[in-house]
């Protein structure tokens, strides 16, 4: 077989599986990935952004390898490095620790992607790479207590996919052994629903209101270890195979133009903004996820008319990774005046709140903006800075433009321009 002939074969399977995902979720569109590499779906509308909860089916999904074909009956999840070895599997899990049920808004680091100015490259998301599900499995501090893990300060776990790596990029990521203990749960099912085999079936990492990317999905081992995936054992092809580190170090960091992501054994803070705004770490790490929100009603280019008494509701979400979002505004004038949006309660931790505007418009067409703000007082800058600008854009009220398109959060691109026809 040739090169361009395993590129076809490639390229024809992973159209094959687009396909298939399309077909058992239904509401849902293939967004368009520049490099055709990765499977990237996300809702056909706005309508996740209006409601709470995301029913499985428009749940986005993204990943960069085939889904793999998993027997979940021998399925096991390994524990290795610095906690007892073990096997764990799936009935295993299922019966031996308390089940728990978490909500937990997913947002893609490459959410938003498409506003970015030149083009960012890989998945051309608009809005449609964020959800939120009540997920259920069972809480990794007790099965990492239970053998026994090291726990001290400095303590990283990694989680390995069990998707085949296509370039020989294992799919790894590592967290803090913190946050592990403090909220993550190995997940077996979404919104009361067995996990449907693109979400991770049989069983998956999940990171609460940490970017999608640190939720490893079909998870095949777990690994105490003194640092993140970092140094020649895990960054070369290990027996010729494999290697760990793309997708911690090089990939999913928050580079400017010009610069090559340098890696880290370990850092000590993990909120994506703070890193941002902070010296520690040269190149952000896509950990808690970004202040943000998102109009649901009325959809872009909609026409309304408002209610008896003139009014025209307008329904969003925001969120705020592990922070909590204490202010939504709206704006029906491109930015130059606001009103505050009321919540609709209840309020879980790491999911998006909805929120609820009165609008009383006259008859026209209106540019609606949403502007969030979270409970350490950061909100959503404009737009998205120029990359010659680098961090320093973040001075002018503009999202660092950066190699990847990660983590952007500006309001502006966001906005949905409606016509407000004359009520009855
Ligand atoms: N094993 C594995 N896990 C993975 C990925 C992957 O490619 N392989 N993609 C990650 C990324 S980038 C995101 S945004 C989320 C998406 O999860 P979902 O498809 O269930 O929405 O899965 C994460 N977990
Ligand atoms: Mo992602």
């Amino acid at each position: 077989m040739t090169a361009d002939e395993h590129e076809s074969g490639a390229a024809q399977q992973r159209q094959a599986e687009l396909r298939a995902i399309r077909d058992r979720k239904g509401d849902v569109r293939i967004v368009p990935d520049v490099e055709g590499r990765y499977r990237a779906l996300g809702p056909a509308s706005r309508d996740p952004f209006a409601n709470w909860l995301t029913p499985v089916e428009e749940h986005y999904v993204l990943h960069r390898h085939d889904t793999p074909a998993i027997d979940a009956d021998s399925w096991t999840v390994s524990l290795r490095g610095d906690v007892d070895d073990a096997e764990l599997g799936v009935e295993d899990l299922r019966s031996e620790y308390p089940t728990v049920a978490v909500p937990h808004t997913m947002e893609c680091a490459g959410n938003c992607r498409a506003f970015f100015e030149p083009k960012a490259s890989n998945v051309d998301w608009e809005v449609d790479g964020a959800s939120t599900a009540f997920w259920t499995g069972v809480p990794l501090q007790s099965v990492l207590d239970a053998h026994g893990a090291a726990s001290a300060d400095g303590t990283w776990l990694t989680a390995i996919g069990g998707d085949t790596a296509t370039d020989g990029d294992v799919f790894a990521r590592s967290i803090p052994m913190a946050k592990a203990r403090a909220d993550c749960i190995l997940a077996f099912g979404m919104n009361g629903q067995p996990l449907p085999e693109e979400h991770g079936f049989p069983v998956r990492l999940l990171v609460p209101g940490w970017y999608g990317v640190n939720s490893v999905k079909w998870l095949d081992e777990l690994r105490v270890m003194d640092k993140m995936v970092c140094g020649p054992e895990w960054d070369e092809r290990r027996d010729g195979e494999d290697y760990y580190t793309q997708w911690q170090q090089r990939n999913y960091r928050i580079v400017p133009e010009g610069e090559e992501p340098s890696p880290n054994e370990s850092i000590s803070e993990f909120d994506t903004w703070e890193q941002l705004v902070g010296d520690e770490v040269a190149h952000p790490y896509t950990y808690d996820v970004n202040v943000k929100s998102v109009i649901g009603y009325p959809d872009e280019g909609a026409e309304v008319t408002p209610r008896r008494d003139g009014t025209v509701e307008v329904l969003g979400v925001a969120w705020a990774g592990d922070d909590e979002v204490t202010t939504v505004e709206v704006s029906a004038d491109g930015g130059e005046t606001w009103s505050g949006a009321r919540f609709m309660e209840p309020h879980f931790p790491n999911a998006w709140r909805l929120f609820r505007f009165c609008w009383e418009p006259a008859p026209g067409t209106y540019e609606l903006l949403s502007r969030a703000t979270d409970d350490r007082g950061r909100t959503q800058p404009a737009s998205i800075g120029d990359p010659e600008d680098g961090f320093d854009a973040l001075d002018d009220d503009e999202y660092p433009w950066n190699q990847g398109g990660y983590a952007a959060n500006a309001y502006e691109p966001l906005g949905v321009s409606v016509t407000v026809e004359k009520s009855e």
